[in-house]
């Protein structure tokens, strides 16, 4: 585990897809949505080389440094360390967690996607920071996935209690039953890089997270404070 990691830089996260820029550039609506409320970027280059990713990954290291937000490479060890991101995301076709930890040591929080219960386990025994879950609900930004829902969040938070986003599918709209179902964020591409107003659509989703934060947290206070009323329901007073 990286010892600078915060659970809360997961509230609402943001997966980059170039070819929902539709011509703009990347790095302004990934600027526009850190205005708007994202709290941590994965830049996510599926399609580049090496020597071009890394390049991205520099400019977007300039770009989150200046506003203050962490910055993730997926997939890659090599070019997050040599980019000096904060972290890498692993799935199942990168560096195991276990190898990527070796070579990173306490340098980079690493995320791992998770499916399953015992995924999620071997990742959290492995050394991984968070995990990203999903696919919440259908999407159509990635084709090679399942949905799995919520209730299957639950299951793996409950399991390992390590910190974690549901992504997949994951909008305004939905974005509250994500957080009830037990994660720390939401991860986001689509309803954010393919709205016409990125900062707009990262707020309405930074502000839905956030009600269903503060109400879980209230109702987890409540279920507590009952557990410690009903032992005394004899009592008079
Ligand atoms: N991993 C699981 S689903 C997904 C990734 C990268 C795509 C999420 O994109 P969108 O547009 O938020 O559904
Ligand atoms: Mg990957």
């Amino acid at each position: 585990m990286s010892a600078m990691f915060d659970e809360k830089n997961l509230l609402l996260y943001l997966c980059t897809d170039r070819a929902l820029a539709r011509g703009r550039s990347l790095e302004a609506l990934v600027e526009a949505a850190i205005k708007g409320g994202v709290t941590m970027v994965q830049l996510r280059e599926k399609e580049m080389n090496a020597r071009d990713f890394l390049k991205a990954a520099r400019a977007m290291r300039a770009l989150t440094k200046r506003l203050g937000v962490p910055l993730i490479i997926n997939d890659r060890v090599d070019i997050a360390l040599t980019a000096g991101a904060d972290g890498v995301h692993l799935g199942g076709g990168d560096l195991p967690v276990r190898a990527a930890r070796e070579l990173a040591g306490g340098r980079l929080f690493i995320g791992a996607t998770a499916r399953s219960v015992e995924a999620a386990r071997a990742a959290k025994e492995a050394g991984a920071d968070y995990l990203g879950v999903g696919a919440m609900f259908p999407t159509g930004t990635k084709s090679d996935t399942v949905t799995i829902g919520p209730a299957a969040l639950g299951a793996i938070r409950e399991a390992t209690g390590l910190p974690m986003v549901g992504i997949g599918g994951v909008n305004e709209k939905n974005a509250a039953s994500v957080i009830r179902a037990g994660a720390s964020g939401v991860a986001v591409v689509s309803a954010i890089l393919s709205r016409d107003d990125a900062e707009a659509a990262a707020r309405a989703i930074r502000t839905v997270v956030e009600d269903a934060m503060r109400r879980a947290a209230e109702s987890a206070r409540g279920a507590a404070s009952d557990r410690f009323i009903r032992p005394e329901s004899g009592n008079p007073g």
